[in-house]
């Protein structure tokens, strides 16, 4: 099988749709800082889309790399190697299957060992927009204050020698004071995150970030940078080794970090861009004025119902979210949460029906070819909980309702913690903010929810019955089953 790269394009089988710009036309318009496959399959999706329309040659995207571990590693080997090409395949629910070769992604740089050359061009006025995807934790905040955390040493090393950063607020705080030295504008700051009004989060940690080095530069970003919210959606599971192997082979080309993603793709983005911003609505993004209710409504509907089902689904031996859903037991759990947890507390989207919206979700999970797996969605749960489904539990905890069904994926969140499903089989839970002291406390759920700064939100000392509830169902689904417990719960709120 041929590798991919310019000089193979025109090789790869036309099963496999290329693009039709020039590329070598293309300019860098966009940094994007953490160059996930969900980037790859959502936003240089739409701007290869873009890349096709006359005239929109200076929206391409330069990557940066900004932590060193293995993931980023490969990525060091294979982007240059394929001149930052890659394959999309995009599965639908009925099993049908599209696959491309995006070329958006125009270059790509390591920060920690390219932090000049990174920092020169965020600095070049030819970049009119920073966006990123560092994750739901990855923004530095205070659990506590929700404020920036400025004692978070990679800050604070950040703070005693600005021109070396390490974070995306240290590279966008230092671009912007050499705009700003230099007489050039700004750029926008884009953060395409999973959060609850993540413009929002973005402005407190780049403020953040700049007061506590220069007063005067922080009131010029305050005054001069846009920091639009968006809400993005498309679901890109993990591609291991037997994927890659696979849809290489439906592609027809060798690709070493393929991108696999369902075919749905939604981005509403708030239309607040200080530099100007490229087309997206001639692709399908939405742009509008405010982008709070799509948020909202994606976080707490479609986030918070894979943690639903993938905290009972791991616990029960279930590999993938398809398999959860399609669990008779976890597919009521879901679809009662969305129902009569969430959806009576939302203030829909204008013109957007939640009872559809949430028919949708199911069916997306639901997607035969995706292959997204449970620990993908399981993973960072110390940084998801708090985002996607605690708010939902504080308001019913204010306003009166259900509790149970969160209860329960509370207790298999804690239980999980352990490291260990219900046929005794151990796996690794993937949480880098939680330590082991911390995941020790999944063992002791009273203290856990009182204790665990992800639990802050929720008042958990002003609800014993609700914390009892908790360590009751940790207790049973250690002792008989998550799904025992679990049907024991639905029968009780038939
Ligand atoms: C998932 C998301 O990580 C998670 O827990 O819920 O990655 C989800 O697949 C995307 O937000 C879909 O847009």
């Amino acid at each position: 099988m041929i590798d991919l790269n310019s000089a193979t394009l025109a090789e790869i089988p036309p099963r496999t749709r290329r693009f039709a710009y020039d590329r070598s036309h293309v300019r860098a318009g966009i940094v994007h800082l953490s160059v996930g496959n969900f980037h790859r399959a959502h936003q240089a999706w739409y701007i290869d889309r873009l890349l096709e329309q006359a005239g929109q040659e200076s929206w391409g995207i330069v990557g940066v790399g900004l932590l060193d571990d293995a993931n980023e590693r490969l990525k060091i080997e294979a982007f240059p190697a394929q001149d930052d090409l890659y394959t999309l395949t995009r599965y639908a629910p009925d099993g049908t299957s599209a696959h491309q070769v995006i070329g958006s992604l125009v270059d790509y740089l390591f920060a920690p060992r390219d932090t000049a050359a990174v920092l020169d061009l965020m600095s070049d006025p030819s970049i009119r927009i920073v966006s990123m995807t560092i994750t739901e934790g990855g923004y530095n905040q205070d659990s506590r204050t929700g404020g920036y955390d400025l004692s978070n040493p990679v800050t604070q090393a950040e703070l005693a020698a600005p021109h070396a950063p390490k974070s995306a607020f240290g590279y966008i705080v230092e671009a912007l004071r050499r705009r700003r030295d230099a007489g050039l504008p700004p750029f926008t700051v884009l953060s395409c995150d999973n959060l609850r009004d993540n413009g929002v989060v973005a402005h407190t940690a780049v403020l953040g970030h700049a007061r506590a080095l220069d007063v005067g530069l922080a009131d010029w970003i305050e005054a001069n940078v846009t920091f639009p919210s968006c809400m993005v959606d498309r679901i890109t599971p993990a591609v291991l080794k037997p994927d890659a192997d696979r849809v290489n082979e439906e592609c027809g080309v060798h690709d070493r970090l393929p991108v696999i993603s369902e075919d749905f793709a939604q981005w509403v983005i708030e239309d607040r861009f200080c530099q100007g911003r490229p087309p997206l609505e001639i692709v399908g993004a939405q742009l509008v004025d405010d982008v709070h209710p799509y948020e909202l409504a994606k976080v707490r509907m479609l986030n918070a119902s894979h943690s639903m089902l993938a905290y009972p689904g791991q616990l029960a031996g279930l590999e993938s979210v398809r398999d959860a859903v399609e669990h008779p037991l976890i597919h009521k759990l879901v679809h009662d949460f969305m129902t009569f947890d969430v959806m009576p507390i939302l203030s829909a989207p204008k013109g957007m029906d939640l009872g559809r919206y949430r028919d949708t979700i199911l069916a997306r999970f639901s997607n035969p070819r995706v292959g997204d797996r449970l620990s993908r969605i399981t993973g960072d749960g110390a940084s998801k909980l708090p985002t996607f489904l605690l708010p939902t539990l504080a308001t019913i905890l204010e306003k009166g309702g259900e509790t149970r069904r969160l209860a329960f994926c509370i207790a298999c969140f804690l239980r999980y913690l352990g490291g260990q499903d219900d046929r005794g089989e151990a796996f690794d839970p993937f949480e880098p903010h939680l330590d082991v002291t911390a995941r020790a406390l999944g063992r002791d759920p009273a203290k856990a929810l009182v204790s665990l700064p992800l639990f802050a939100d929720v008042e958990f000392r002003s609800h014993p019955a609700l914390v009892a509830q908790i360590a009751d169902d940790v207790a049973r689904i250690r002792n008989t089953g998550t799904l025992s417990v679990l049907k024991s719960l639905l029968e009780t709120l038939a």
